[in-house]
């Protein structure tokens, strides 16, 4: 972790958070400024600032996570089959828009009509 992440002081509980999710290595929480009626971001536990940072070690902890991303989306309010679903989404480097330089998938779903701007 490093010191001056927001992510990692969320991870560690030194910036309080609306948890979905939490296990040893993932933590899932609500969005401060969500764009739909389900709205939340998973990460890795450990700092790695974006998809640009991941090693081959990483894979079983982002196979992890992608398992888990439906179940919580299921359980925060997402409908089920191909007529609900949700949008994941991974903004990495400045090019890619990434504001918080921590490696965060966002969950955005719910009932529509919602903007689709992240
Ligand atoms: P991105 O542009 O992909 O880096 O989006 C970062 C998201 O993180 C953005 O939607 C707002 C959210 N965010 C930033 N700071 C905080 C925070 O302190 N708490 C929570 N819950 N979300 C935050």
């Amino acid at each position: 972790m490093t010191d001056d992440c927001i992510f990692c002081k969320i991870a560690k509980g030194e910036i309080p958070s609306r948890k979905v999710y939490e296990d040893d290595e993932i933590l899932a929480f609500h969005d401060i400024n969500p764009s739909a009626p389900v709205h939340f971001l998973v990460i890795p536990k450990k700092h790695i600032a974006s998809m640009q940072d991941l090693a081959a070690a990483d894979v079983p902890l982002l196979g992890r996570m992608q398992v888990l991303i439906p179940r919580l989306a299921l359980e925060q309010g997402c409908r089920p089959g191909p007529e609900g679903g949700f949008r994941l989404i991974a903004n990495n480097g400045a090019d890619g828009g990434q504001e918080v330089p921590h490696l965060h998938y966002h969950v955005v779903g719910g009932p529509r009509p919602w903007k689709r701007n992240q």
